[in-house]
């Protein structure tokens, strides 16, 4: 997210009409919610609104039948003084974007904050390097698996699941966003359970683990559950950050009792992106914003597999959480859902050496079994780092060759 640096935080707009006079629109927004109404105010009131009244500093216009969508809208761009809200991400949401949200045809595309909004923010603690520091790799892509047929299953059930992810040498392994507290997999002894198996497979790999636990439970509580899970042995946490707010994974990011990494997970981010016309820009939802609360992995659906983005979004959402021009800490991307070895070559095409590699029916799916599956897709990422065509190198590997009979290739 880049500053403003003047005391005002920047959004933009895009506002679809077929006959709207867009600068009038522009104008009312700007006057709308910030002062709520100007040109009826006497001149002396004026003077000592000023300083609160919001600002039109562009308005581009798109006729029918041009970009982006082929209707008439226009980018509508608004500095909003900082003086107007707290510096809190749902102060400046309800500004920028609360009511205005349900006004006709308008999406939210983008956020510059100031300085000095700025300032309250920490970003994420660990961020790209922290977790490669905590992890021990420094050279490669990361690999997270998912835990998948988790609800029902019991302590056992779950240890045997973790132990083969890890044999499988992934980096992480997330907890499902559906799995809650629940009585046969409680989260103190699905910590104990699941950090002992990650012992055991460290011994067998002498690789590192994150497992990141899921943190539910009503919001008030989550702090605490955080701690908890930290007391347990918790070395990383997932967050279902849209169904809870940004303003709970900033509290939890910058607690001092809370000091492990938190994977952002995008559970319900698809009631506010794929629109063109209402909602709020994948790279704002799931890039700056995630970024700004303190996200230190952020997952989000990718271009190839089967909950998909559109290239150029998904991207966005990657130069958001890496770009290195931004203060604080870089968050790592994790694009996910659908993702089997044979993709590896274009995550890597695309987003290059900070990435973290995720999938679960891609590990599970394995027709040799979970462990196979892990080691499949560290042998895609291997052969892609070398240059290694996957199809050369499956000759060589044995799980890389039975993904490749499943899935397949993509180029
Ligand atoms: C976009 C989130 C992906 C996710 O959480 C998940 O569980 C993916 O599973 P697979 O890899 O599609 O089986």
């Amino acid at each position: 997210m880049s500053d403003t640096g003047n005391g005002y935080c920047r959004a933009t707009y895009r506002c679809f009409d077929d006959k709207a006079d867009f600068g009038k629109k522009a104008a009312s927004i700007a006057v709308g919610l910030t002062v709520g109404s100007w040109t009826e105010l006497p001149e002396s009131k004026k003077a000592e609104m000023e300083k609160h009244l919001g600002k039109v500093v562009s308005v581009t216009e798109y006729e029918a039948g041009g970009p982006p969508t082929g209707e008439r809208c226009a980018d509508i761009v608004i500095d909003y003084p900082d003086v107007n809200f707290s510096r809190d991400i749902p102060a400046l949401l309800v500004t920028v974007f609360g009511k205005l949200s349900m006004d006709g045809k308008i999406k939210l595309l983008d956020l510059d904050v100031s300085e000095g909004f700025r300032s309250a923010f920490p970003g994420p603690r660990f961020g790209v390097q922290g977790v490669r520091d905590l992890l021990g790799v420094r050279d490669r892509p990361l690999l997270m698996s998912i835990f998948k047929s988790v609800i029902g299953h019991d302590l056992s059930g779950l240890k045997e699941q973790f132990y083969r992810q890890a044999l499988g040498g992934v980096d992480l392994i997330k907890d499902d966003e559906i799995l809650f507290e629940n009585p046969l997999t409680p989260l103190e002894k699905r910590i104990e359970t699941c950090m002992a198996a990650a012992r055991e497979a460290q011994a067998e790999t002498g690789q590192k683990l994150l497992y990141a636990v899921n943190l539910t439970g009503p919001t008030f509580k989550l702090a605490e559950n955080a701690r908890r899970a930290v007391a347990a042995g918790a070395n990383a946490l997932l967050f279902n950050v849209l169904a809870y707010g940004y303003d709970a994974l900033y509290e939890l990011s910058r607690d001092p009792g809370i000091n492990i990494p938190i994977a952002a997970h995008p559970a319900m981010a698809g009631a506010f992106y794929p629109s063109p016309h209402y909602g709020i820009a994948a790279p704002l939802l799931l890039g700056k914003l995630m970024r700004l609360a303190g996200a230190d992995l952020v997952l989000f659906p990718s271009p190839y597999g089967s909950v998909v983005m559109p290239k150029e979004e998904n991207l966005a959402v990657r130069d958001a959480l890496l770009d290195g021009s931004v203060p604080g800490r870089t968050s790592f991307p994790v694009p996910s859902a659908g993702i089997h070895p044979g993709l590896v070559p274009l995550i890597l095409k695309d987003f290059g050496k900070e990435v973290v590699v995720n999938a679960g029916g891609g590990v599970h799916g394995h027709p040799l079994g979970t462990a196979a599956g892990g080691q499949a897709f560290r042998q895609a990422i291997e052969a892609t780092l070398n240059g290694d065509p996957l199809r050369d190198a499956a000759q060589r590997h044995e799980a890389l060759r039975a993904a490749i009979e499943a899935w397949g290739v993509k180029q």
